[in-house]
């Protein structure tokens, strides 16, 4: 029996970032993802220059009415959302997984508020913070998975610390039901020089992977992808917080090392071991 995870997010024709960076390594874990795009542009917005559209949400529901038809909605173990490209496609994701988790309570979603990063800013369009505040994270997400910057967008307020991390992903998203909260990217008065962590945290557990940073003149897009990815096939496989943080962080970094110093992609396929078997594994500490 296939494994089926439906994936909706963004799809480019050249490099790795949303569906294109999150198909592979699931299939790596052995999962069917069922591919729904939201939208289709040649490449990410990191690029010099972007062409392509973003779908409408009649078109995405279309898709979505024939994949019922399928009758395999009931069969999908996890969705997994991210790049919306319209607040309007919001709205369809949000019924998706009420319709999921109604045919199937055991159905995990993972929702990464995809809104942006602090080398970029904001890359999404006006309206989508907005919508993430008012109706994504209101507790029918099992995972989230904000970096940094979405974190404190979601706050309201810069992080000052550690815990401080840990207190807002506890008070925005896990007293609202939400089970584990994947914090990335995290670079606080608490971080030495040189590296940068990642935390998982639960209602009454936390942890830490401290990274060494990597230092490139292009940094490429498509790494919170990867990660929601890798994190959540994990999660599947184990249900353990801990073991899907230090999975996916172990991943990215190998990724990450592994990209030529220009390069604006990941090199998903041709450092593909490091998706199962990364080259260095980190190992997370309870905080
Ligand atoms: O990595 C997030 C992301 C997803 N999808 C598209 C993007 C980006 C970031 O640049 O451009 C299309």
């Amino acid at each position: 029996m296939p494994r089926f995870v439906l994936t909706i997010q963004s799809h480019v024709a050249f490099g790795f970032v949303g569906n294109s960076a999150a198909v592979f390594p699931l299939q790596l874990r052995g999962f069917t993802p069922i591919v729904i795009n939201t939208v289709e542009f040649s490449n990410h917005t990191g690029h010099p220059q972007t062409r392509g559209q973003v779908f409408t949400a009649e078109m995405i529901e279309e898709v979505i009415e024939g994949v019922r038809e399928l009758g395999v909605l009931p069969k999908c173990e996890g969705l997994l959302s991210g790049y919306l490209g319209d607040a309007g496609i919001g709205k369809v994701v949000l019924h998706l997984a009420e319709e999921i988790k109604r045919a199937n309570p055991n159905a995990i979603w993972l929702c990464d508020p995809v809104m942006g990063d602090t080398d970029s800013g904001v890359f999404v369009r006006p309206g989508i913070p907005e919508f993430m505040k008012a109706h994504f994270l209101n507790g029918l997400a099992d995972i989230t998975t904000p970096n940094q910057f979405e974190l404190e967008l979601l706050l309201g307020r810069p992080v000052v610390s550690r815990q401080d991390a840990v207190e807002a992903a506890r008070n925005l998203f896990i007293e609202k039901g939400c089970k584990v909260v994947f914090v990335t990217s995290l670079l606080t008065k608490d971080v030495p020089q040189g590296f940068i962590e990642t935390l998982a945290v639960t209602a009454d557990k936390a942890w830490t992977v401290r990274t060494p940073f990597i230092s490139q003149k292009a940094v490429p897009n498509g790494q919170g992808d990867v990660f929601a990815a890798s994190s959540f096939g994990i999660y599947l496989n184990t249900h353990s917080a801990k073991a899907a943080l230090e999975g996916a962080v172990s991943t990215l970094y190998g990724l990450v090392s592994a990209a030529p110093d220009n390069d604006l992609d990941l090199p998903l396929i041709d450092a593909q071991k490091e998706i199962l078997t990364p080259s260095t594994i980190f190992k997370a500490e309870e905080i």
